[in-house]
């Protein structure tokens, strides 16, 4: 059995701790399509969030209280360019995170393209599954704001962090979305799945930049394995994060049944089979889609492997 994942960072990092022992139990091949739209360059080095949670909560080495980062991190550098003046002073890369950009941005600057140096990554920290960035080639999202002199777009990570996404937004931009290319292995992974699975991460800046690259939707849509999201919104708001906002921004009520009807029903042209919803949300509504409420809160290994056999029976 094969199954494809599509996910962002926290959310779905924790979704894979589950999709991974749900795989070792019954023997099956797991590829996790990541999101790079929160990548960013900065002090010189490519830095990548959401590949990064899912290697480092897959590798066993993620920070649990914050999700991203590392475990027992310190801060000396940070604190070395906060003395020195530099910006961005509102973004911190911890010392041992800083390793891993270094390796990152040396291998990419040799010329090796972002997939190959996942995999070199990876292969220190063992993550049990295949990880791929959705493109080797550059999306970033880009956020469009009010500014002094009318609309701005800055970095997602700028609107996300440093305005904590608090300000007046107009849009998002996937900035080199339309050339982009489907990492190597992303088609095929896709093509070849007996399911894919949308994991609970944040449907507007972590699944839609993976969907964003030409031929990707496409494939997950007309491709032919059945798909199954799984909802990151319970009663009403995100479990964490600031989902509420990305999707009040596309006027989207922040709701199991909003989100599924962003995804929407494979027959109408969206991309669902089947939807998965918290009890709390029992009833769900998503026309032409198989709804089915069961716990969604990924508290331990065995709640979300739950979550996992859950979603693989509605299809
Ligand atoms: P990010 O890239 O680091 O922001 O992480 P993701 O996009 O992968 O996931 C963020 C989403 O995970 C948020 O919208 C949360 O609501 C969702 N999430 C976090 N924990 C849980 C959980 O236990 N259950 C469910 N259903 N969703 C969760
Ligand atoms: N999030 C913050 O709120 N503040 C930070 O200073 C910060 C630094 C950071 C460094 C590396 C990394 O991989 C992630 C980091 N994050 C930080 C998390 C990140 O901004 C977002 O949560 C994600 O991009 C959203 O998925
Ligand atoms: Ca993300």
């Amino acid at each position: 059995m094969r199954i494809v994942v599509l996910t962002g960072g926290i959310g779905g990092a924790r979704f894979l701790l589950g999709v991974r022992a749900y795989a070792r139990e019954v023997g099956a091949e797991v590829t996790a399509v990541v999101n790079v739209g929160d990548d960013l360059l900065l002090h010189g080095l490519k830095v990548c969030p959401d590949l990064d949670s899912v290697m480092y909560t897959l590798g066993g080495g993620a920070d649990p209280e914050r999700g991203w980062g590392r475990v027992g991190e310190t801060w000396t550098v940070k604190s070395e360019l906060a003395a020195y003046g530099a910006e961005p002073s509102w973004f911190g890369l911890g010392d041992k995170d800083i390793a891993t950009h270094l390796v990152r941005t040396t291998m990419l600057n040799a010329g090796y393209p972002l997939s190959a140096v996942t995999q070199a990554l990876a292969t220190r920290w063992e993550p049990g599954l295949t990880m791929l960035p959705a493109t080797d080639d550059r999306l970033e999202t880009h956020v469009v704001v009010d500014g002094d002199q009318g609309q701005r777009a800055i970095h997602f990570q700028e609107w996300w962090v440093r305005y904590r996404a608090d300000i007046p937004t107009h849009r998002f931009v996937f900035v080199g979305a339309e050339t982009a290319k489907p990492a190597p292995g992303v088609l095929e992974a896709i093509g070849s799945a007996d399911v894919v699975l949308l994991a609970p991460s944040n449907p507007v800046v972590s699944i839609a930049p993976i969907l964003a690259v030409p031929g990707l939707r496409e494939a997950v849509a007309d491709g032919p394995a059945p798909v199954v999201g799984v909802s990151p919104v319970i009663g009403g708001a995100p479990v964490r994060g600031m989902a509420d906002r990305c999707l009040a921004v596309l006027g989207v009520e922040c709701s199991a049944a909003g989100v599924g009807g962003l995804y929407g029903a494979r027959p109408a042209g969206g991309l669902l089979d089947g939807w998965l919803v918290a009890p709390e949300d029992e009833g769900t509504l998503v026309p032409e889609v198989t709804v089915r409420a069961t716990p969604l809160r990924m508290t331990d290994e065995a709640a979300t492997v739950a979550m996992v056999r859950a979603a693989l029976e509605l299809v």
